[in-house]
């Protein structure tokens, strides 16, 4: 785990770049997740439901790909709806492992699923999953690993940072081992947009909760009144660029530090990625995955993929 000192100074050094830039796990302090479960009900947010309803429509054919007595290792403390559907309809589970950094989180997730599956072996690892990590040693052999990264968090990270990330999965599901993620689709850039520009502004108080965030959590003086919301979709790099603008020349100082902010300036807050069915299974394969089975919604916004080793 992090040290709270490594991260300040992760966060000082991406704010001392000519291209300002906070990490997105920044996002998630409590107020940041409750955000973020509200943009998941919002309308123009499609991945969420979108992602819901495919694994709902194909787990019958999800479950007969992976098997039976497979293990269920979850990227990022899940028990979401998602997540569910699969732990309700795999073949005779043999345990479910979901991962995460946050021990909280992990925590709330285990006591949740042991409460609705009292059957299943669930055990958590506090973990950073972008590292190899050592799997728990669960009662029923597993026949499968099977690494779930649902919600296209993939989209987080750039393509280098995902392909490396793929290739640490590769490792982690092991001889026979499966991936089974939630990719988000290249679309018409005005659906993409809307989805990051609500009407109701939760994004905008999402992304703005990261400075509010960071002046508790680490002692920051960031006037959180003097930044806004900047959510654009960069079609030559498929991605949506989520930013905090400056609205006029500033300064925010920690530990005796300052940092000069100019008027009209971006702090990059996020990325998020969308690939094209083509661009991600080249990815997959030079990570060794072959893509087994990819299923889409109709209007093709969305793709669940299942890729096993190629
Ligand atoms: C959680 C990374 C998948 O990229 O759509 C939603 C985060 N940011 N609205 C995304 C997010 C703003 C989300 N991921």
């Amino acid at each position: 785990m992090t040290a709270r000192s490594d991260e300040l100074a992760e966060i000082l050094a991406g704010l001392k770049q000519p291209q300002k830039m906070i990490s997105p796990k920044y996002f998630y302090d409590e107020r940041g997740s409750q955000l973020f479960d509200a943009i998941t009900h919002l309308p123009e947010y499609y991945p969420t439901e979108t992602e819901f309803r495919i694994m709902r429509d194909n787990v019958d054919e999800i479950a007969d790909l992976v098997g039976p007595q497979a293990s269920l290792i979850e990227y990022g403390s899940g028990s979401s709806r998602k997540t569910r559907v699969l732990l309700e309809h795999l073949y005779d589970l043999a345990v479910y492992v979901p991962v995460d950094i946050s021990e909280d989180h992990l925590i709330a997730t285990a006591l949740k699923v042991r409460g609705e599956f009292p059957d299943l072996e669930v055990l958590p690892v506090v973990a950073d999953f972008t590292q190899p990590f050592a799997l728990p040693d669960p009662a029923i052999m597993p026949r499968r690993n099977v690494v779930y990264f649902p919600g296209s968090t993939i989209g987080n990270f750039t393509h280098d940072a995902a392909q490396h990330l793929l290739e640490v999965m590769y490792q982690e599901a092991g001889a026979d081992g499966a991936m089974l993620i939630g990719v988000d689709l290249q679309k018409d850039p005005a659906i993409i947009e809307r989805a990051y520009n609500d009407s109701a502004g939760i994004t905008a108080e999402f992304n703005l909760n990261m400075l509010t965030h960071l002046n508790r959590e680490f002692g920051f003086d960031f006037d959180v009144g003097a930044y806004t919301h900047s959510a654009i979709y960069d079609e030559d790099e498929g991605r949506m660029v989520i930013e905090l603008i400056s609205q006029r020349d500033q300064v925010v100082t920690i530990d005796g530090e300052t940092i000069a902010v100019a008027d009209g300036e971006a702090i990059l807050t996020e990325y998020s990625h969308k690939y094209t069915l083509e661009g991600f299974a080249n990815m997959a394969q030079r990570a060794g995955f072959a893509v087994r089975k990819v299923w889409t919604d109709a209007d093709e916004l969305f793709s669940v993929q299942y890729c096993v080793r190629g």
